[in-house]
């Protein structure tokens, strides 16, 4: 039997992907509710091929009835949103930063941490990494497993759409407004980031860290191994969808590429693609729209006692939000988390 399921922030970027994955999966609803603020309360979305949505005011929403939410509205809005949610009954899988990193709030990676969801199941309040982090952790998770991993260095490529439509919409008329000699001035990111590279990604922390390389680094922490470290440069570059990381790792004991092959090849929801050729590896563009995460350029890193160096590509609005959420939904309903509510 189906259950009411609500998806909060739906107009986004990530809220559309959620939609089209639940209809991908087959996920068991009876109902659909699409949730945003009160400029797109009305806004038609589609559900599936046959079944369109009409938006309602997640503020207004009474969430009584509906067994799960997944929220991607943003943080502050989650914030006051999700708790409301969860104390009407409801299973919220929130996939903002604002609790990721609570104590009684699992941060799940179904391949990686399937065992904290339960933990989760009291507040009602399940979190959905940060994207960056989802793709590494399901590549080192096989290898942790194989070696234990010491420390990880790791430089990312991220694309444009980590900042949603108005991320993408930005690179496209700057792309364009450089070919029709136009100008424009940037407003999503902080300089122009067509023909361009910016080496920050959310807000700048005390330590000169931005918050995207922290996340990065709490955030694999909780899911893999409080133990390990990890020290992140976030980089965003002029790509519409797909996020790539140049990872390099140190392990306590020796690990052979051969063993790493081995075991990547195995590991749940990673593709190994890496024939030490002319484009014998994967790209952003052709990870999009693509379910995997996949591993490539995979080597010795003579530069430490025990290390490998890898190259890993996702879809950041598939694997790195609206994947993860549907799969953490999907083993919520086999834990039997959903039961009662
Ligand atoms: C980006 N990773 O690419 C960010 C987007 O904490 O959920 C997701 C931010 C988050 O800009």
């Amino acid at each position: 039997m189906g259950m009411k399921v609500a998806v909060a922030g739906a107009t986004g970027a990530v809220g559309r992907e959620i939609l089209k994955t639940l209809a991908e999966r087959d996920f068991p609803v009876s109902e659909v509710v699409a949730l945003a603020s009160a400029r797109s309360v009305g806004t038609e979305l589609s559900y599936g091929d046959r079944t369109v949505l009409k938006v309602q005011s997640l503020e207004r929403f009474d969430f009584k009835g509906t067994s799960i939410a997944l929220f991607s509205p943003g943080a502050a809005i989650s914030a006051v949103q999700a708790p409301r949610a969860a104390a009407a009954g409801c299973l919220v899988i929130d996939n903002t930063s604002q609790f990721r990193m609570e104590p009684d709030v699992p941060l799940v990676v179904p391949e990686v941490n399937p065992q904290a969801l339960r933990r989760g199941a009291k507040r009602g309040i399940i979190a959905n990494p940060n994207c960056s982090t989802i793709q590494m952790v399901l590549a080192l998770k096989p290898l942790h497993d194989l070696a234990r991993i010491r420390r990880v260095v790791v430089a990312t490529y991220q694309s444009v759409s980590g900042a949603g439509k108005e991320g993408m919409d930005e690179l496209f008329n700057q792309t364009r407004a450089i070919y029709v000699n136009d100008a424009t001035t940037p407003e999503q990111f902080t300089k122009p980031i067509a023909f361009n590279c910016i080496p920050h990604i959310d807000r700048f922390m005390d330590d000169g860290a931005t918050k995207e390389e922290w996340k990065m680094a709490v955030e694999t922490r909780k899911i893999l191994d409080p133990d390990i470290a990890v020290v992140a440069t976030c980089v965003r570059v002029p790509v519409f969808i797909g996020h790539a990381e140049a990872v390099h790792v140190e392990f306590e004991v020796p690990i052979t590429v051969e063993q790493a092959t081995e075991v990547l090849r195995d590991a749940p929801g990673v593709q190994l693609v890496d024939k030490r050729e002319d484009g014998g590896y994967v790209t952003p563009a052709e990870a999009a729209g693509e379910d995997a995460v996949f591993v490539s350029r995979l080597r010795a890193d003579p530069t430490v006692p025990h290390g490998l160096a890898f190259w890993c590509v996702a879809d950041n609005l598939r694997k790195g939000a609206a994947l993860n959420a549907v799969q953490i939904a999907e083993l919520a309903v086999a834990q039997g988390l959903l039961e009662g509510r």
